[in-house]
């Protein structure tokens, strides 16, 4: 990337974003959210609803528009401050799907094939049914991560292979037409980067699975937490130890959760279950998710009722963000040779 004298002063950049694709999840939360309200202070901040990514599937036009309104609120009500980090929607600046577009022209087919996520996600849908779009997918993300010269991307495990395709592709780029993008790289959370479904212990949690009992959304009244924790799927042994055996995912699943909300180490947790049973379990996990989640209740459903406020922060945030990736695009159309429109700066 050139270095202009304001870039030898700033802060490494994060870039992250959630589709606004269904109600947010316990693994939403705990894959991506509690990092990023960490790694604000110390990082200049980027936090996308990504509308783009959510339409790559089927969306009902009502429930996207609540729902990216709803994901907004969310961020801040987690702690995310819209005074240090930048929060606003992809759509709203059309930079992302312009040099997604680029990209595009970039990529082999062959790497967008390989990813498993879409391999995952098309075999859901009837063969030949699944869009371009669910295909292009990792390419408009390393658009969104490249446009700010990111360098570091929190996000779930399940994210990992699209950080790499997107420094492959930023690679690629810089070596066909000279240095534009930083090489960013991927930031995993130690506890909680891959929730299980709690009626799916071995299938990732996932905001768009329809059974009533696979996920705790964020926003679950306590009760409902409590009834969903209590009916996960478990095993029929009774040791309550974290391990890696498939026939135990369940048990895992729900030390993994106790230790990603309390912050407590696996030495500390095993000894506090030694002798106990998985009901003892259920009901600690249960409280610690409710406790976890109040505050962030709280303050969503205050600032959701701010007549606005959410908009407001929005327009910002697209505004500022605009002022990083517009620079980016051009400097990217620059290099490729496209013709500047006569009147343009
Ligand atoms: P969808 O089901 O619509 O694909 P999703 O629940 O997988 O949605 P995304 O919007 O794709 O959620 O992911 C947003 C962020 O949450 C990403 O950083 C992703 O890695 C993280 N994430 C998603 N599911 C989990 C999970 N089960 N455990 C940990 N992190 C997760
Ligand atoms: N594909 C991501 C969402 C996403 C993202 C991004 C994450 C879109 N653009 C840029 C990090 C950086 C997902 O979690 N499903």
């Amino acid at each position: 990337m050139p270095i202009t004298p304001n870039d030898q002063k700033r802060l490494p950049r994060v870039f992250s974003g959630i589709q606004p694709s269904g109600h947010l999840h316990i693994g939403n939360y705990l894959g991506a959210l509690k990092q990023w309200v960490k790694v604000q202070h110390d990082y200049e901040s980027f936090f996308c609803i990504v509308d783009l990514h959510a339409i790559t599937l089927p969306q009902d036009p009502q429930a996207l528009c609540a729902g990216t309104r709803e994901v907004a609120a969310l961020y801040l009500a987690a702690g995310i401050d819209p005074q240090k980090s930048t929060v606003f929607v992809q759509s709203h600046v059309p930079a992302h799907s312009e040099l997604a577009w680029i990209l595009g022209c970039l990529s082999p087919l062959g790497w967008l094939y390989r990813m498993t996520q879409y391999k995952d996600k098309a075999a859901k849908q009837q063969a030949e049914a699944s869009s371009a779009g669910l295909l292009f997918y990792p390419v408009l993300m390393a658009a969104d991560i490249l446009l700010y010269h990111t360098n570091a991307v929190p996000v779930g495990e399940d994210q990992r292979q699209h950080v790499e395709l997107t420094r492959d592709l930023a690679q690629r780029f810089n070596h066909i037409y000279g240095e534009v993008f930083t090489i960013p790289e991927v930031m995993i959370p130690l506890a909680g980067a891959r929730i299980m479904g709690l009626d799916t212990p071995n299938a990732k949690m996932s905001k768009s699975e329809n059974s009533e009992y696979h996920a705790v959304f964020l926003l679950d009244p306590p009760d409902k937490i409590r009834k969903k924790i209590m009916r996960s799927v478990t095993d029929s042994g009774s040791e309550i130890t974290f391990n890696d055996d498939p026939a135990r995912a369940g048990v895992n699943n729900l030390l993994t959760i106790y230790q990603a909300f309390t912050d407590e180490s696996k030495e500390a947790i095993e000894n506090r279950f030694a002798g106990k049973g998985y009901g003892h379990l259920k009901k600690a996990v249960a409280e610690v998710v409710v406790e976890g989640l109040r505050p962030l209740q709280e303050r969503y459903h205050q600032l959701i009722n701010e007549n606005g406020y959410i908009d407001d922060v929005l327009a910002q945030g697209a505004e500022r963000a605009a002022t990083i990736a517009n620079p980016t695009l051009k400097l990217v159309q620059e290099r490729i040779g496209f013709l500047k429109a006569r009147g343009k700066t």
